[in-house]
């Protein structure tokens, strides 16, 4: 008999960075971050345990998925066979509701889903803090995806990670922000984030820099979305976003994701805010920028930033739940 289960989670996108690792095999950052999740950014995963198989199938939006990436939802699955006592092999069906590897950290809701759906498949009952951890196990800003909402990543010190993992600063409805995802380019990166963290630590002589600021940004940022400052959480974003970028750049081969469009979309956010419109920028590891603002003027937000060359669509979202099963499975 195939026991499934499947699990929704959406993206989330991070105001205060995670950059840089402490421990890559599991994913231990250097430093804690800060995210909201995104409604309108989803990815849906089902599991299936089923007995025939002789190796676990990973398929993500109808694609075999690669080795490494089959790496590493093995290493999602090895605890939770372990607790369960099980060996069966499982087939696995990801669908993303937005473009992947292009900046959007579609890996954060997909192993968040993944998480929920494949402990759900293997009947078993996690608390929230264990499936943030497994969840970062499969991709680091995953375990922000898990209670959603406004998030924060604790960095901790334990060596085995057991402290490492995303509590809910608000619920969704805290604070109706919007995120305007600006698409300036939706292939594949060059240079995948895990590899530009480790290239930034080993070589960056910036590196030192951006783990003093984020120091001081976290607890800044903290209060501003506990008191809906706009202002104050705006700029501590940008603020962690720039320095982020800006430890790349010092990185030895240096590491730039930005595009023309991206800096033209950052340039534009400041003139806005000039003319008294409230938003604010932040960006990934990829060319594209989020512009964050008040919902009331998000309407604006969007509508500029189409008549930006280069920017070749705009996904608007406002903020999202925690991962949650799904009764909808993808086969
Ligand atoms: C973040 N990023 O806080 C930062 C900002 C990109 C820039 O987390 O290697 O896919 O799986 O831990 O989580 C993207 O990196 O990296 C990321 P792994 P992940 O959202």
């Amino acid at each position: 008999m195939t026991r499934k289960a499947s699990a929704e989670a959406c993206a989330n996108i991070a105001l205060i960075k995670y950059w840089g690792k402490r421990d890559a095999e599991r994913h231990l950052p250097c430093n804690g971050s800060i995210s909201l999740a995104l409604a309108d950014l989803r990815t849906v995963t089902t599991v299936a345990i089923d007995p025939s198989l002789t190796a676990d199938t990973l398929a993500l939006d109808g694609h075999p998925a690669s080795a490494a990436e089959l790496g590493r939802l093995g290493k999602v699955l090895r605890p939770l066979r372990e607790r369960a006592g099980e060996t069966a092999c499982v087939r696995v069906e990801s669908v993303n509701y937005f473009p992947t590897a292009a900046g959007l950290a579609s890996s954060a809701a997909g192993f968040a889903a993944l998480a929920l759906a494949a402990a759900a498949a293997y009947d078993l009952t996690l608390d929230e803090p264990e499936l943030s951890r497994l969840a970062r196990i499969g991709s680091g800003s995953a375990c922000r995806s898990v209670p959603g909402g406004w998030a924060e990543w604790h960095a901790g010190t334990d060596p085995a990670g057991l402290d490492s993992f995303a509590t809910r600063l608000a619920p969704p409805d805290h604070w109706d922000l919007r995120v305007m995802v600006g698409l300036v380019a939706t292939g594949p990166k060059a240079v995948g984030s895990g590899a530009g963290m480790a290239g930034t630590v080993a070589t960056s002589p910036f590196y030192a820099g951006w783990l003093q600021g984020v120091a001081e940004d976290l607890p800044v940022a903290r209060a501003a979305i506990l008191a809906r400052d706009f202002d104050t959480l705006g700029e501590a974003a940008e603020r962690s976003c720039l320095r982020m970028h800006g430890s790349m750049l010092g990185a030895v081969p240096p590491l730039l994701y930005w595009q023309p469009a991206t800096i033209a979309v950052m340039q534009a956010v400041w003139q806005w805010r000039q003319e008294g419109l409230p938003c604010f920028f932040t960006i990934d590891a990829g060319p594209n920028v989020k512009v964050f603002c008040p919902a009331a003027v998000a309407a604006d937000v969007e509508r500029r930033m189409k008549f930006i060359p280069g920017v070749t669509g705009v996904r608007a979202s406002g903020p999202g739940q925690g991962v949650a099963l799904s009764k909808a499975h993808l086969f």
